[in-house]
């Protein structure tokens, strides 16, 4: 008797697990956004909250991710990565930082990382009590900068030229260093053969033109690996500059101008084509983190490179004819995510503001994407959140404030967030909006990291792979 009932245990066991496997699902989700955007802090927190899905209270924590209990969620973790050649994100040393003894934001890192996690879940269309099931997430963090690249697929040599000189010449005003850029251009001779020194100086003073149209806020920032080389630092593929001197219409085999030519479409081959076809054309859904305060701070010519910028990236979302590319290996993206980030910075009652400028900066660029049939999704989120946000009564009036909730710190309101995406906006918020940086929260170690809307977002990513 008893051996029998062993023998059924096991023979549950192994169909249970067999359908178990059968059923499971895995989501390849992209996270990208320029850089210092947000993409660590929000990795870090969306492992923090999955790791944490054992926990009694998470339901409570996470009230609008309603699928965790009406789909019976009861386990989450970190598993081993897909790909074994692809950094892994690194998860550990993210939350270390927060709960150290001189607690900081993680680190900055650069490139592609990819970390795996593993959701299990009841399965109740099977009869069999305890029956689930498991959906593997697969996220991938990488460079916007780098999805930005994209473009160049639609572009020759001729036409990436023709678009830097533009660029150059536009933002003389903003960046100076751009006439420093175009003498040393219009000096390079295209039919001699190349001399290193020369090609080296050209390639150093556009890289710096580049890192200067970073720093000010500018996000048409190509090729993007000059400034994000990520393992291609000093590789003879970056070795290269858009042709800023006049028109060429031939060049000798050898010279300048065909090398130059030829280094544009490797990195095109090597670079590029290889990111789309080994990254980019296998993720299913895209979480786009945009840091709108970021934005709000350059000037008129950040405003238009910016939704310049936006219009390019989104193309690529939109897969049909735009480039030889997605014609051989058509992305399968079904819907993006667009987040304004590090909403913590605003109080509740701003937070529909911040929402309202996001949908007003990127809905005209994501017109195309909403047109090839993806979904559109957008959000305020705060990964870690920095700040508490209480009401009191100040001057006679109920006000909301924010506090970092650190001792010895003054509560503060930050003031009013725009609500359109516009130049006025922008001045406005420069004049009056209180910007702070501030300190990460104050975490015990084993503490779930405080975030805001972090529920929602769980549930754009995951409600219909649960269901
Ligand atoms: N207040 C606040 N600041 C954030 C938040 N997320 C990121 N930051 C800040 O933005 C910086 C850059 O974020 P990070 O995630 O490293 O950006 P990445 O380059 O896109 O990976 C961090 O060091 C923080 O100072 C957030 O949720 N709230
Ligand atoms: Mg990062």
């Amino acid at each position: 008797m008893f051996s029998l009932e062993r023998i059924f245990d096991d023979l549950t066991d192994t169909v249970t697990e067999g359908v178990n496997r059968l059923l499971d699902r895995e989501i390849r989700i992209g996270v990208t956004g320029f850089s210092r955007g947000g993409k660590t802090a929000f990795l870090t927190s969306l492992v923090n909250a999955v790791c944490n899905f054992d926990r009694q209270d998470s339901a409570a924590r996470l009230p609008r991710f309603a699928e965790y209990e009406r789909e019976g969620i009861f386990y989450g973790g970190v598993v081993a990565n897909h790909d074994l050649s692809v950094p892994a994100f690194p998860y550990q040393e993210c939350y270390d930082a927060l709960v150290g003894v001189s607690p900081h934001w993680p680190v900055p890192t650069e490139g592609l990382s990819e970390i795996r996690l593993e959701v299990k879940f009841a399965d109740r269309r099977l009869l069999v009590p305890g029956a689930h099931r498991s959906l593997y997430i697969d996220l991938w963090d990488y460079p916007g900068e780098w999805l930005l690249d994209l473009m160049l697929l639609d572009l020759s040599y001729e036409q990436f030229s023709a678009l830097m000189r533009t660029q150059v010449q536009k933002l003389l005003k903003l960046i100076p260093a751009g006439e420093t850029l175009l003498a040393l251009g219009a000096a390079l001779k295209p039919d001699k053969s190349p001399h290193p020194r020369e090609l080296r100086q050209a390639v150093e003073s556009y890289v710096s033109w580049l890192r200067e149209c970073k720093a000010r806020g500018l996000t048409m920032v190509v090729p993007g690996r000059f400034v994000l080389p990520g393992n291609l630092q000093g590789a003879p593929l970056l070795e290269f500059v858009p042709w800023l001197g006049q028109k060429v219409s031939r060049a000798p085999q050898g010279s300048l101008y065909q090398t130059l030519q030829q280094r544009y479409e490797a990195y095109r081959r090597e670079v590029v084509e290889r990111f789309y076809r080994e990254c980019f054309s296998a993720l299913d859904r895209q979480v786009v983190l945009i840091d709108c305060f970021q934005a709000l701070r350059g000037g008129e010519e950040v405003f238009h490179n910016v939704n310049e910028t936006l219009q390019a990236l989104l193309k690529n979302f939109s897969y049909g004819d735009n480039n030889l590319l997605t014609r051989i290996f058509s992305p399968r993206i079904d819907k993006v995510i667009f987040a304004a980030t590090k909403a913590d910075q605003v109080t509740f009652a701003e937070q529909p503001h911040l929402l309202s400028l996001l949908q007003s900066l990127v809905s005209p660029a994501a017109r195309q994407v909403a047109a090839a049939g993806i979904k559109c999704e957008y959000l305020v989120l705060a990964a870690i959140a920095a700040t508490r946000c209480f009401e009191l009564e100040y001057q006679g009036r109920l006000t909301q404030v924010l506090s970092t909730g650190r001792e010895g710190e003054k509560w503060y309101n930050p003031g009013e967030f725009p609500a359109q995406w516009s130049l006025e906006a922008m001045e406005h918020f420069q004049r009056f909006f209180l910007h702070k940086e501030l300190p990460p929260p104050p975490l015990g170690d084993g503490d779930p990291i405080p975030a805001q809307n972090l529920d929602i977002m769980l549930s754009y990513m995951l409600r219909d792979k649960l269901a």
